[in-house]
């Protein structure tokens, strides 16, 4: 039997898009409408291991310690199926998986998860597959998977098929990079991204225009990240983010995350920016509010902050690095 210490454990870090993936052309495969790039962070992290063994009666998923229901496992067993078939492999798995998020951020992430455990299953099932195969499995788990591959600034090409769709890393974004998370609220979505999104391509009259809009930032934002003109990452991050949501308000029924507390982070973003520290703000399917930001200057816009929120609610990251084995 395949001992729990005989196996490889795998960290991923989640990331942040600046440019926003919302729709998809084939939800079997998770073939995207467009590409999107995003930072990766190093506060947020997944760590997995996986052993196939034959002792086993079924897959057995533990999260954070808890043995994980049904429909949780099933999740996961049909990712590690992908696996599984390459590899002729018909031994269960036991999958240990825990979130290193800080206690009340409320992020916890697909996009950690499902790369961290494409990675687990890789070294497991002794397929050795590339980073770029890696975030082609990573990226049938959940579309955001495929950029935690990679640390630093990362596109998700949208390809042509299963074959081209992966990401590439931009840049390291080893040049005072980093972002505040305001925490506005912990809980569960009511709506799922997979659900939102699907709403908004099917509904919105303005995902055409989206379309076509995203694609020109995309464009700008890695001639920006090339010149490494932090101001022009952040005012298209910014765009990017707000015409997104602009997009989903646009469904219907109309879709909406942002909450009062949101409305008020954004304000304050823009009002130290008046102050003269560059910072910019972006949202996802979700309430919180993320300040892209020079790293150097996070402290000063945290406690800017603290006037308004808590400090649990505010959490400092630098950019975080590839998908990697931890030894135990
Ligand atoms: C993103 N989000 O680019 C966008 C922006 C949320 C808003 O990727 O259906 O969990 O598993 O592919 O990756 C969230 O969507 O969705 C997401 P699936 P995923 O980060």
């Amino acid at each position: 039997m395949t001992k729990l210490s005989d196996t490889r454990k795998v960290r991923a870090y989640t990331n942040i898009a600046l440019i926003k993936y919302w729709g998809k052309r084939d939800d079997k495969l998770i073939l995207p409408t467009s590409s999107s790039l995003s930072l990766t962070l190093d506060a947020f992290y997944t760590e997995t291991a996986v052993s196939f063994d034959e002792s086993l009666e079924k897959d057995t998923f533990y999260l954070d310690d808890n043995l994980q229901d049904e429909a949780a496992t099933l999740k996961v067993s049909r990712f590690l199926n992908l696996f599984r078939e390459q590899a002729d492999l018909k031994a269960p798995a036991l999958i240990k998986s825990t979130n290193y998020v800080p206690t009340a951020a409320g992020l916890a992430s697909s996009a950690s998860g499902m790369a961290a455990l494409a990675g687990a299953a890789n070294l497991a099932s002794g397929l050795n597959f590339t980073p770029q195969e890696l975030s082609i499995f990573a990226r049938q788990g959940s579309g955001s998977a495929s950029r935690s591959v990679y640390g630093g600034f990362v596109e998700w090409q949208k390809g042509t098929s299963s074959a081209d769709s992966y990401a590439v890393k931009i840049d390291n974004a080893d040049w005072d990079i980093g972002m505040v998370v305001v925490v506005v609220n912990k809980n569960q979505k009511e709506l799922s991204s997979r659900e939102g999104m699907k709403q908004t391509v099917a509904t919105s009259p303005f995902y055409a225009g989206w379309i076509e809009s995203t694609a020109v930032d995309l464009v700008n934002i890695k001639k920006a990240i090339g010149q490494r003109d932090f101001e022009q990452v952040g005012e298209i991050t910014e765009s990017n983010g707000m015409k997104i949501h602009g997009t989903m308000l646009g469904a219907n029924p109309p879709i909406s995350y942002w909450e009062p507390d949101s409305v008020l982070a954004m304000q304050l973003v823009r009002k130290l920016r008046k102050q003269g520290i560059p910072c910019y703000f972006t949202m996802d399917a979700g309430p919180n509010v993320k300040v892209l930001c020079r790293l150097s200057d996070s402290k000063e816009i945290k406690t800017a902050f603290l006037n308004y929120f808590s400090e649990e609610q505010l959490i400092v990251s630098g950019p975080g690095s590839d998908l990697k084995e931890i030894t135990f």
